[in-house]
């Protein structure tokens, strides 16, 4: 192994990260410095300069202790709208929808799409948006984004800037997705590709990964990453230019997600809301999203990761799960809010997990882990919501806004997805007056899809369709 004062004397401009990395008990990132070659000597120094080695020091030092499943603090559950159930709460939700429908009309609203994550438990070497998803034509989930996208500028008659996160595992393979399919129909000059930061993975013992002898394991720094690079990467700026005054954010991997959605962005405005979020109400205790509170004074979103077991299975009088309000991941962002979090300062906090990573052993040698071998670090965006003052949380139906696509098989898998879809299809046109047939999980039998340039929902696909269309088990509008 290469000795200290021989790296420090030959590269004197990296001599601060490579003293911090022997100070701090990673010199073992240099461990085979003498059998790489000089371009990967380069890489590895200039990937250490990367690495602020004492806060990774003290985040390891901070975590290293604790549990999965212990939020201490006292929950309450938030103020919610519901899913309209009468005629005055639907008279709220249109009129929220016209001021929504105004704002987009002006061109203020933006797209954004976080797509920097790794997908790991998807087990695809690609970007989740590449994932051919729609029912029949076997579009990318990346292509339905797009087309509604396309279907609500034209309703609207206006221009939908859409911003894509990625992160420098995926950006390249992002970027040659959208230009190899033409930006699926949208103006090149609309869409907006930006990287968030990476952060080290570091083993049980708080030591770095790394992937090869040259090159060590980083991770996407978390969707909360998303915050500093709207900044760091001028596309605040951009926003600003554009006359945008808030942000539709959402995860690239809900197929079925309501971009834009008028009624949203109506409650959120009407509301003069800074954050807001879309909830589904839980469908298990145990299911995988986060649950949004009402905790020490503010509004917040505790990861199902993170929540006591306790707290998960509470029930309150009527024996209903306490805390149901399920994040889906779907937000409203106030531009000038962003402004008063840079100006606060306030570092969002970063969340560790244990996770089984992929690295080499002290021999040089690949493993590929069968138990947790690693503590990941990730911010999440939802943090900001100690700064909110003002937000909205609305509810809708998760038959009609929530499949991400998590996992390769099983629940929230791709196959889910479709099958999801299918059914918000098959419910459209039965609504409409067309007869489709359902097993007995209420699946529907048969394949359809429906492109949003035909019908973006319910109400177009009704005003459209053929009211004598016979369904003979495959549609596509
Ligand atoms: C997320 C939420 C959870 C719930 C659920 C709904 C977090 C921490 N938890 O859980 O509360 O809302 O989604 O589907 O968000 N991503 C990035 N960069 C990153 C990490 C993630 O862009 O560094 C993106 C990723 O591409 C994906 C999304 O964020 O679209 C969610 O990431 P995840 O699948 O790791 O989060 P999950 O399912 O554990």
């Amino acid at each position: 192994m290469v000795n200290r004062e021989t790296l420090e004397k030959e590269y004197p401009s990296y001599k601060r990260c490579i003293q911090d990395a022997f100070e701090l008990g990673q010199s073992h990132i240099f461990k085979w410095w003498d059998e790489i070659t000089p371009a990967e000597q380069k890489h590895l120094l200039q990937q250490t300069a990367t690495i602020d080695f004492q806060f990774v020091h003290k985040l390891f030092n901070d975590n290293r202790h604790k549990t999965q499943n212990t939020h201490q603090g006292d929950l309450v559950p938030p103020q919610i709208i519901t899913v309209p159930k009468n005629a005055s709460e639907l008279a709220l939700a249109q009129r929220a929808r016209q001021i929504g429908e105004a704002s987009l009309r002006r061109g203020e609203i933006a797209v954004l799409t976080v797509a920097g994550g790794h997908g790991t438990r998807l087990g695809s070497n690609g970007p989740k948006g590449t994932l051919p998803i729609a029912p029949i034509s076997g579009k990318s989930v990346f292509q339905l984004h797009a087309e509604k996208i396309r279907a609500v500028q034209q309703k609207y008659d206006t221009c939908i800037p859409w911003y894509v996160m990625t992160s420098e595992t995926n950006d390249r393979m992002t970027q040659e997705f959208f230009h190899s399919h033409r930006f699926f129909g949208l103006d090149s000059q609309q869409v907006c590709f930006f990287a968030q930061g990476m952060f080290p993975a570091v083993d049980l013992n708080g030591k770095l990964l790394m992937n090869s002898k040259s090159d060590i394991v980083m991770s996407p720094n978390g969707h909360g990453g998303t915050i500093i690079a709207l900044k760091e990467k001028g596309v605040l700026k951009d926003m600003e230019a554009r006359g945008i005054k808030n942000i539709f954010y959402h995860q690239v991997d809900n197929v079925l997600i309501k971009i834009a959605d008028p009624v949203f962005v109506g409650y959120h405005l009407k509301n003069e809301a800074e954050m807001s979020l879309k909830i589904v109400k839980k469908c298990h205790p145990e299911e995988k999203v986060g649950i949004v509170v009402h905790s020490n004074g503010h509004l917040q979103v505790i990861e199902y990761s993170e929540l006591s077991w306790e707290d998960m299975y509470a029930r309150d009088g009527n024996g209903a799960l306490k805390y149901d309000a399920g994040n889906i991941a779907v937000h409203m962002i106030r531009i000038d809010f962003l402004e008063k979090i840079y100006q606060h300062g306030d570092a969002l906090p970063f969340h560790s997990a244990l996770k089984k990573v992929p690295c080499l052993d002290e021999n040089g040698d690949a493993i590929n882990p069968e138990k947790n071998n690693a503590i990941k670090f990730e911010s999440f965006i939802f943090d900001v919501l100690k700064h909110v003052e003002k937000g909205v949380i609305m509810e809708t139906l998760r038959e009609d806004e929530f499949s991400p696509i998590k996992n390769m098989e099983g629940e929230n898998s791709p196959a889910t997805a479709r099958q999801d879809m299918i059914n918000l299809f098959g419910r459209w046109l039965r609504n409409a007056g067309i007869s489709i047939p359902v097993d007995n999980h209420g699946n529907v039998i048969g394949l359809i899809e429906i492109n949003p340039c035909f019908a973006l929902d319910e109400e177009e696909l009704r005003n459209k369709i053929d009211k004598h269309l016979q369904f003979n088990g495959n549609l596509s509008l």
